[in-house]
């Protein structure tokens, strides 16, 4: 078989055969390949669930968070050392949902992070509860008269917020799928991709075919550096759009604001400590 430079060897994973989480693993190592990037510049980041399993499933420095939390120590890391390839990833519930204020606030800061969810509708690694994203109607064991929320719509409220970069893939598509990805790890700022993929044990409703069904791929008459276009076609009833909706190439960076990089971008972790310059400020506080 052929190895990739991205593949930890780990074959015992925790994934159900048949699972869309596979086809993203292929993607993000044929992207992170393809793009020349190396695995010692590489750092995933991901939270609690299925989908969070990812890093540990990749050969890349890994720092795993609690739920709904990848995306803080992704900015921290982004903004320590600039020069890594930083990526968070999790699951619909875990970035949406208990990670939800962290999602808005990370748009907001615009780091040069990529932000991969894999969205499930569902709660995959609890057995099946409803996530953000399930549909309304959706029965679970613990909605068992199905859901009666609206459901987050993550595109709508990232282009809203004006993310620098807004793109859905499916995981059924490896092609285009590592086409999306390799845009958004090259893209400077906050690059948000929400992977569409079929969790084949707990969602019985959104699967293979439903995707295929329910999703078409942008052409070349969506330009996306129309925000008022992306917003109308994140909001779309029907069919959901693939592809990227939205690109705001303009925006300064979190790390690039920071007063620390003004006078010198030499990389944070790189820097000396000065304990002169620390008295000092310690003791102005005092
Ligand atoms: C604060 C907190 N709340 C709840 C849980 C339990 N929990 C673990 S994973 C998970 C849901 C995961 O769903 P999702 O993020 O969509 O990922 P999937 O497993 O579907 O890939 C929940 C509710 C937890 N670990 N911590
Ligand atoms: S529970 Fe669902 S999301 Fe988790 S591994 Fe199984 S099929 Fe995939």
């Amino acid at each position: 078989m052929e190895t990739n430079i991205f593949d930890s060897g780990v074959r015992d994973m925790a994934w159900c055969p048949g699972c869309g989480n596979f086809g993203i693993r292929n993607a993000i190592m044929k992207a992170l390949t393809e793009l020349g990037i190396e695995p010692r510049n590489l750092v995933m980041v991901s939270g609690i669930g299925q989908a969070a399993k990812m890093p540990h499933y990749l050969r890349c420095n890994t720092f795993n968070g609690l739920h709904g939390r990848a995306l803080p120590p992704a900015t921290g890391i982004k903004a320590s050392n600039p020069g890594l390839t930083v990526i968070a990833e999790s699951g619909d519930g875990d970035m949406y949902g208990e990670g939800g204020n962290h999602f808005m606030s990370t748009i907001r800061r615009n780091p040069d992070i990529t932000n991969i969810v894999h969205d499930n509708m569902v709660y995959g690694l609890t057995k099946g509860q409803a996530s953000p994203t399930s549909p309304r109607g959706f029965v679970t064991p613990v909605q068992v008269n199905g859901v009666i929320l609206e459901p987050f719509n993550p595109l709508a409220v990232a282009v809203a917020l004006d993310a620098s970069f807004v793109a859905r893939a499916f995981s059924g598509d490896m092609d285009k799928t590592v086409d999306i990805l390799k845009k958004a790890i090259t893209h400077k700022g906050y690059a948000l991709v929400d992977i569409l993929h079929p969790c084949v044990s707990f969602n019985k409703i959104n699967t293979f075919a439903w995707f295929r069904e329910h999703t078409y791929y942008l052409d070349d008459s969506h330009d996306f550096h129309d925000r008022n276009a992306a917003f109308t076609r994140a909001t779309e009833k029907g069919r959901l759009p693939l592809g990227i909706l939205y690109e705001n190439p303009d925006k300064p960076t979190f790390e690039e604001s920071l007063a620390v990089y003004q006078d010198s971008a030499s990389p944070i972790i790189k820097r000396e400590l000065n304990m002169e310059k620390l008295s000092e400020l310690i003791d102005s506080k005092q």
